[in-house]
């Protein structure tokens, strides 16, 4: 059996963090529209959390923002002129671009690409494809230099596919790993793939909300990386209008314990009697277990409010039982504080709880499995990744020190206008391409 391990590639925040509401359906994005942020606090909590994990034994890598506000999507929309006069051009004719050119989206690195293993994958590399995000406007701005992102990170074609995302069309929508769960035996084993889709792109949308994932994208996504054990099960419309814009805000699995929702998947049976017989065919005949939280417990309002279910579960050396690396939120709602002590009580696979502060990312609907992409790495494809973005207590404090000296503490959605922002903006990213050895090239300012 080939040596595997998980690790998790996490988004740095970038210096535009800010609450502009632009994400309909995710409840967080809507009810905190227009505070403050704090872009100083969001990267240290972000760089905590993977400290977290690097602690307990996991390889950590960092992604980097990046560059907003996106002048080129500004630029091709006809606002033209110096850098400046696009911005405050932009800030009086149409804001809701300019927040849109501005988000840090690209913090939410879930949403970064879909991950086969090369245990799973028919040639045997591990595959990437990057989402095109092209529900929400200023997420699909990501998809081109999130290609460019993750080559720098897994550069030799011999061991990493690093596909294009999917064609911009709306019957390809596709939102990357938060709608897909692996299962397996273990890490450098064959497993199941679990694509969860919110809707079919031959069938007519009518919900309140937008359903984000397409089953036609997750089939491309498959044949592409060649997947194994796969397994398509649709996420339940009644979730999607429940807030439900990930069915990472209700799912989350590893090894082969699928945690989840009552209420997530629209035929919960069939899910389940798909992933057993995947385990069978594909996954070497293992038992998947199903930790399944009633209604009754944690009604679902609850769980999105809680964000119990974006948790990472993890599989640490030596422990046979997994961790659950929760967000604060979830100790502070009682009944999905209760569900989460309920999972170590019992003997289930889930032996212990965490809980972390990344309440800056949470007010913008992103808990602590959303900020990672989780990538199983054998050995020797570690040793083939980008040394300068692994994370380690140096690169911590050289990253602290970094945002201490150029990010700000405090940005409303109006402070977007401001043109110093961009400048400080390109000043900071220009500076981490040295930090993260990412080249001179990186960055679209820069070239
Ligand atoms: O796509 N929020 C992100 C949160 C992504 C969470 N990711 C996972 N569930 N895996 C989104 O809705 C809000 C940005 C704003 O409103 O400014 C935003 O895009």
């Amino acid at each position: 059996m080939t040596h595997a391990v998980e690790a998790n590639c996490d988004g740095l925040v970038g210096p535009t963090h800010s609450f502009a509401g632009l994400a309909p359906g995710n409840l967080a994005s809507e009810i905190h529209k227009g505070e403050a942020s704090d872009p100083r606090s969001a990267v240290i909590e972000g760089l905590s959390k993977m400290r977290r994990l690097h602690d307990l034994g996991l390889p950590q890598f960092v992604l980097p923002p990046q560059e907003r506000p996106d002048t080129g999507f500004l630029r091709s929309l006809g606002f033209g002129g110096t850098d400046a006069a696009v911005i405050e051009a932009a800030a009086r004719v149409a804001p809701e671009l300019l927040n849109t050119a501005s988000s840090a989206s690209p913090m939410w690195a879930a949403n970064a690409a879909t991950v086969t293993p090369s245990a799973d994958a028919a040639d045997g590399r591990v595959h990437f494809t990057p989402a095109n995000l092209l529900t929400n406007l200023h997420r699909s701005l990501e998809g081109e230099q999130t290609t460019r992102s993750l080559r720098r990170l897994f550069p030799d074609e011999t061991r990493f596919a690093v596909h294009d995302p999917l064609p911009a069309q709306p019957h390809f929508a596709d939102e990357g790993a938060a709608n897909h769960v692996r299962l397996c035996a273990d890490h450098g084993e064959a497993g199941v793939n679990l694509f969860v889709y919110g809707r079919d792109a031959w069938e007519p949308w009518a919900g309140r909300y937008p359903a984000r994932q397409t089953l036609q994208a997750f089939e491309a996504v498959q044949r592409r990386h060649g997947a194994g054990g796969a397994v398509f099960a649709r996420q339940a419309r009644a979730a999607i209008e429940a807030g439900v814009f990930h069915n990472d805000v209700v799912c989350v699995g590893a090894r082969t314990c699928l945690f989840f929702h009552e209420a997530a998947f629209e035929d919960r049976d069939a899910m389940i009697a798909d992933v057993r017989s995947a385990a069978q065919d594909h996954g070497g005949g293992f038992e998947p277990v199903f930790v399944e939280i009633a209604e009754a417990d944690l009604p679902l309002g609850e769980a999105v409010k809680s964000y119990l279910f974006n948790s990472m579960l993890v599989s640490l050396p030596g422990e046979d039982r997994l961790t659950l690396i929760a967000p604060m939120e979830t100790a502070e709602t009682p009944r999905a504080h209760a569900a989460a002590q309920g999972l170590v009580s019992g003997n289930g696979p889930i032996g212990r709880v965490e809980y972390v502060d990344v309440r800056q990312s949470m007010r913008n609907g992103g808990g602590p499995a959303c900020l990672r992409l989780r990538v199983v790495l054998t050995d020797e494809e570690l040793a083939a990744t980008n040394p300068g973005q692994r994370f380690d207590p140096a690169l911590q404090g050289r990253l602290e020190d970094w945002a201490g000296r150029r990010y700000r503490d405090r940005l409303l959605p109006a402070d977007l206008a401001d043109p110093m922002l961009l400048v400080e903006s390109r000043t900071a990213l220009d500076e981490l391409t040295q930090i993260l050895d990412l080249g001179g090239d990186f960055y679209p300012f820069q070239r």
